[in-house]
């Protein structure tokens, strides 16, 4: 029985469904952490090393889950560490309720200490975010945000003073106005269907595209089944955005894999040679890889109708949840006996697979970072978990790592693209799906960010196998450098860190992998034992990041970087796949 606020507040989100809440304690959540304390078997208060960590934490939760994912932290500092992970649920969409406290409620703005009114930063970041005033504003307020959270995929914000926490709820007068009882924990969906007409439209668009190419997106994830019938029917190729890699496995007949600067050759040519885009649960940002506008007639599907026409001029938008208005579409469009477009795409899929494996099977000292990844695939279970962090090792992840398994689930900071994400995006799923494989890959400056949090996974034995591609750089951003800017690196080396020492230190397995022939085996036995490990992959920092298909402007940039003074530049020029950068320098 609820007898302060915050047991108020704790009963509200076990309405809610939730379970879990990933947070670090401090003098400013004290009440709450009494309420987490007597309800351990039905909450389960999961502790981090970093408020961020609890943020991101909740944020790969939701985004794995779709459930809404909650974090917790205390005033001041702990809230404002926790504002990363915000910004990540709302650029990416992810349903995600951060819980923080206040100072004493007749203390606040008196410059007293740790006086930060928290629910002015997080304006911004927060779809629903506000002050909780009393014992009786708990559940109307809570409801709420959890209900924002989740309708609008959106992270939402409630704060509250220490003193309120621990006010019993029977001391807080009501206001004659706030009827007791008068709010309720329900959550109600809309059909998600499009509208009858736009979907006729759209259908006969459809039939007149003649080289018809589909982005899917995260949006189309659980739509899989529906999507591939239709691009069967239209002879459509599908590329995916990042966040939608696991929307159809890689090896699917009709996908050409990722779009953009991590995607592929095929994609990217699919994408400039079409004549009608329909875009599938995407707002895939990279404006520059979709067709020229005028190019191509355009449809898009998505559930939210502020996202339509976002990065293309769509003739037609279908409003509703994309493997309803796919299905409804099917039901409208003949199979098309022209398969010209989906061959070609398929001959360039077989050419890019055959450079893939070619660039994963090389055997040169220091080992390529493809060759870790390339043999990760194989090694997944059916129902794996992937996820990346942010830097060259998303590009590697997202290219190299085949994710063949129609269970299998991936993500990533994807719109934020936030580095540190991969580690507590992990504890995240380990915790949500107990018993699966769980698979993260990270750089080493992004692993370095959040480190403390190696010891959670043993904490909490959490068998997470996490790859550190460990190239003592930041290494996207040399190549940016670079290759972008036609400048030296420079700011990017990385003073290198033991992390097998490391990871040791926390009490998770090490080792180490630097020899390509050893690579497979020593990847495999990994992965098969039981508990956390993670494998230090010594990859070579000269390997560079280039989009699909490597245009001479990239080529002449890098030249010229070498020639004003890049380090390392036989080393750069003889990894690169150019002839165009070795014939400059
Ligand atoms: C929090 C944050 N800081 C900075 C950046 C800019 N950034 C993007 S990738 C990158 C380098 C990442 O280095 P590392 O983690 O070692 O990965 P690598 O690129 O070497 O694979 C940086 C600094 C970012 N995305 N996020
Ligand atoms: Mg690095």
């Amino acid at each position: 029985m609820a007898t302060t606020a915050a047991d108020l507040l704790c009963e509200t989100l076990l309405e809610w469904g939730v379970d879990t809440i990933f947070g670090l304690p401090g003098d400013g959540i004290n009440g709450i952490m009494e309420a987490l304390r007597t309800r351990q078997d039905t909450l389960r208060f999961v502790q981090v090393r970093h408020e961020e960590a609890a943020g991101l934490a909740a944020v790969g939760y939701a985004k794995l889950t779709g459930r809404l994912g909650v974090c917790l932290a205390t005033s001041g500092p702990g809230g404002i560490h926790l504002l990363n992970g915000l910004y990540d649920a709302k650029l990416d969409h992810a349903p995600v309720l951060a819980i923080t406290g206040l100072q004493h409620h007749d203390l606040l703005a008196t410059f007293t200490q740790q006086d930060v009114e928290l629910d002015k930063p997080f304006a911004d970041a927060c779809a629903y975010n506000t002050r909780i005033m009393g014992a009786a504003h708990v559940q109307s307020v809570v409801d709420i945000a959890c209900r924002t959270a989740l309708a609008y995929r959106k992270p939402a914000h409630v704060t509250i003073p220490i003193d309120v926490q621990a006010l019993p709820a029977k001391k807080d007068v009501r206001s004659d106005r706030n009827v007791a009882g008068h709010a309720s924990s329900r959550m109600a969906r809309g059909g998600g269907a499009a509208d009858e007409a736009a979907l006729d439209r759209a259908a006969a668009i459809l039939a007149e595209g003649r080289k018809i190419f589909i982005l899917a997106g995260q949006g189309a994830l659980g739509a899989g089944e529906a999507l591939v019938e239709l691009a069967e029917r239209l002879g459509a190729p599908i590329g995916k955005a990042l966040l939608g890699k696991a929307v159809v496995p890689d090896d699917c007949p009709l996908t050409t894999g990722g779009v953009g600067l991590l995607g592929t050759a095929p994609s990217e040519r699919a994408m400039k040679a079409c004549d009608t885009l329909l875009i599938v649960g995407s707002t895939f940002p990279y404006i520059e890889y979709y067709p020229q506008p005028g190019q191509a007639r355009a449809i898009q599907i998505d559930l939210d109708p502020q996202r339509i026409g976002l990065r293309y001029p769509v003739e037609e938008g279908l409003v509703g949840d994309c493997g309803r208005v796919l299905r409804d579409l099917c039901a409208r469009v003949e199979r098309k006996s022209e398969r010209g477009f989906l061959e070609e795409a398929r001959q360039g899929m077989r050419e890019w697979r055959a450079l893939i494996a070619e660039r994963g099977g090389r055997e040169d000292m220091p080992m390529k970072p493809a060759v870790p990844m390339q043999s990760l695939g194989p090694l997944l279970d059916d129902d794996a978990i992937l996820i990346c962090d942010s830097g060259t090792n998303t590009a590697w992840t997202a290219r190299h790592v085949a994710l063949n398994g129609a269970r299998q689930k991936f993500t990533c900071s994807g719109t934020l693209a936030t580095m540190a994400c991969a580690l507590p995006y992990a504890i995240g799923a380990a915790i949500a799906f107990p018993g699966r494989q769980v698979v993260a890959v990270v750089g080493d400056g992004g692993l370095s960010m959040l480190m403390g949090d190696l010891v959670t996974l043993r904490k909490y034995d959490l068998p997470v196998k996490l790859i550190v591609l460990k190239n003592d750089s930041l290494g996207m951003i040399e190549w940016e450098q670079m290759g972008k800017m036609g400048n030296p690196q420079f700011g990017t080396e990385l003073e290198p860190i033991d992390f097998v020492r490391v990871a040791e230190g926390c009490g998770v397995r090490g080792i180490r992998i630097d020899d390509p022939g050893h690579c497979p085996a020593q990847l495999a036995d990994a992965l098969a034992r039981p508990g956390p490990c993670l494998i230090e992959a010594v990859v070579d920092p000269r390997e560079p990041v280039f989009p699909p298909s490597f245009d001479a402007k990239e080529a002449t940039n890098l030249a010229k970087a070498l020639l004003r003074g890049a380090t390392g530049r036989v080393g750069i020029a003889r990894t690169i796949a150019s002839d165009v950068v070795r014939e400059i320098i």
